[in-house]
């Protein structure tokens, strides 16, 4: 898929600001500095349309873009950082909880990983509970250009066990690279193919 246009549509702080449900969404969430505006400014080939983080876990915005005018592409506020305090991180839950719950036009939501790090149990949590919650998601594994191919192809099979002990199958799954502009294909792939069934219906 050729991006032809990527315009920042608007930031909200609460799920009532979004823009009307009317174009199928994916969004992209993860731990603060988990690569989110990074891989959003290499699917988007655009240098910053996602602001790259100065102040990790500060922002607590929905961030919308439109692509191709026809598809959002959502920068959601990551969570995990740990200086930030218990109040910021309760309105975290809430917003990302009502938000995944409510937006009629979720497509698909994108789980961001840390390739270079084993599985850690909240975000295995996080995605246990959106399988409760129907919530349809992909995992990716980011900064894959930060560790060999054994410690990458270990990372994902320990992710790969874990899920397995409460999923019969795993999510689709992308390994990308800011850095490397590796997965960009993949994923607008995956987005492609996922859109034209949305049209179809
Ligand atoms: N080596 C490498 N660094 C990355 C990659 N993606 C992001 N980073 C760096 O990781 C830090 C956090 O990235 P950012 O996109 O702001 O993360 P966010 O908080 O999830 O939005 C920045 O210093 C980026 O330059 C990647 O694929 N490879
Ligand atoms: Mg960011």
């Amino acid at each position: 898929m050729l991006i032809s246009s990527a315009d920042f549509v608007k930031s909200s702080s609460i799920v009532s600001q979004c823009p009307p449900p009317d174009k199928p969404e994916y969004a992209f969430i993860g731990r603060s500095n988990v690569g989110k505006s990074s891989l959003i400014n290499m699917i988007t080939d655009r240098r910053s349309l996602a602001k790259t983080s100065v102040n990790p876990g500060k922002t607590q915005t929905i961030n919308h873009f439109l692509i191709n005018d026809k598809w959002y592409l959502v920068d959601l506020p990551g969570y995990g950082y740990a200086k930030v305090s218990h109040k910021i991180r309760e309105h975290w839950g809430k917003l990302i909880t009502y938000y995944i719950r409510n937006r009629s036009n979720l497509i698909t939501l994108f789980v961001l990983l840390d390739a270079r790090h084993e599985p850690i149990a909240s975000d295995i949590d996080f995605m246990n509970n959106l399988g409760l919650n129907q919530v349809p998601f992909a995992r990716v594994f980011t900064k894959s250009d930060k560790v060999s191919s054994s410690e990458l192809e270990s990372n994902i099979s320990a992710h790969d066990k874990l899920m397995l002990e409460s999923w019969e199958t795993l999510p689709p799954t992308f390994i990308t690279s800011s850095v490397k502009r590796k997965g960009r294909e993949e994923l607008l792939e995956y987005i492609n193919s996922t859109l034209m069934v949305f049209y179809h219906h």
